[in-house]
């Protein structure tokens, strides 16, 4: 009950999770998943955890950026969890530490996914190289923008070498997202959605790296010639998009995926440098507008800015000041709260 309930020490947390300790990490994503409960809830108020989160947060700032960030999106059950278990299974083989963060696994169209994820990745869940985390943001996505970056760094921080951020769904948040990460792969199945739904939602400007799965099934051969015909569209710079296909059940094309995301690695670090200083600013640019906003909703939910709406929207009814001004006074007089 102790340990529950204590108060952490953010300074004693960020050492332990710097000396690689799995709890103090899982401990610290915890807080993050805590904080984007109350980011989601209307009239949301930083609570008891805040205070530790931006403290163990602030620390881990300078000691996180070393990881290599690699994002994997798609509809729901196209098999990304599956892709991924044998990605990380490759990364440990050689020798890499790895972190897995699955985002938004209970969201009503993928419901039961979060217990399915553990399921999957479990043949590794005793090997000390990998940390693997369902972070569940039910519901609302504005959650998701806010949790993952601050995720992203508590793993970076803790040593992980690649980090993969598994995203479920086609959402223009989802698509941020995967967008953020230092190389992303956008996975497809047949039957599961077509090349131009794809195309439509954004992830085709956002992907270095096609994967249609579930290659055992009918019509993956059709959807690999519409993505490459979609891509021959609008394919320029430097990094030629490959499109591959993998049975992740069997393992079947996943050594050509690795050797695929090598290769944009290589990329990112030559030719490249520019994209991915790109990348990371986008990242740190969506991290912070999203604890900037939190913090302006939490400004405006306490009851001095209650009362303040209030005033304001009498004179609004009045007719005595228009909306707009009355947002102006009410933004102008309330610096935005500091978190936590
Ligand atoms: N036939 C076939 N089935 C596959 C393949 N890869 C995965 N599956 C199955 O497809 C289902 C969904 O796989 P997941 O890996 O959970 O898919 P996901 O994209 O992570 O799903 P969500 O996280 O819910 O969006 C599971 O039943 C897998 O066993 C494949 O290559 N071929
Ligand atoms: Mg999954």
């Amino acid at each position: 009950l102790s340990r529950r309930t204590r108060q952490a020490d953010p300074a004693e947390l960020v050492d332990r999770v710097l000396a690689g300790d799995r709890r103090a990490a899982a401990r610290l994503i915890s807080m993050v998943e805590a904080g984007a409960a109350q980011v989601q809830a209307a009239g949301f108020g930083f609570a008891s955890q805040g205070p530790v989160l931006r403290a163990a947060v602030e620390l881990l700032a300078p000691r996180s950026g070393a990881a290599a960030v690699l994002g994997v999106t798609g509809a729901p059950g196209v098999g990304k969890s599956t892709l991924c278990d044998r990605l990380v299974a490759a990364e440990r083989a050689a020798g890499r530490t790895v972190g897995v963060l699955a985002v938004d696994p209970s969201s009503p169209l993928t419901g039961g996914a979060l217990l399915g994820d553990r399921v999957r990745m479990q043949a590794h869940a005793l090997d000390p190289g990998v940390f693997i985390r369902s972070m569940a943001t039910r519901g609302r996505l504005g959650g998701l923008a806010w949790a993952t970056p601050q995720a992203v760094r508590v793993l970076d921080a803790a040593g992980c070498e690649l980090v993969v951020v598994e995203t479920a769904g086609v959402g223009q948040t989802e698509v941020e997202i995967a967008g953020q990460a230092d190389t992303t792969v956008v996975v497809l199945a047949p039957g599961l959605g077509d090349a131009v739904q794809v195309a439509k939602a954004g992830l085709l400007e956002v992907a270095d790296v096609l994967v249609v799965n579930k290659a055992d099934r009918d019509g993956a051969a059709r959807l690999v010639r519409d993505l490459k015909e979609m891509l021959a569209l609008g394919n320029t710079g430097g990094w030629r998009v490959p499109v591959l296909t993998t049975v992740a059940e069997r393992g079947d094309g996943v050594a050509e995926l690795g050797g695929a995301l090598a290769a944009h690695r290589a990329h990112l670090e030559a030719d490249g440098r520019a994209v991915l200083r790109r990348r990371r600013l986008a990242r740190a640019a969506g991290e912070v507008r999203e604890l900037a906003v939190a913090a302006l909703r939490a400004g405006l939910a306490e009851p001095a800015a209650g009362a303040e709406l209030t005033a304001l929207a009498e004179r609004v009814v009045a007719g005595e000041l228009g909306p707009y001004a009355a947002a102006d006074q009410l933004l102008g007089r309330r610096a935005a709260a500091p978190l936590g």
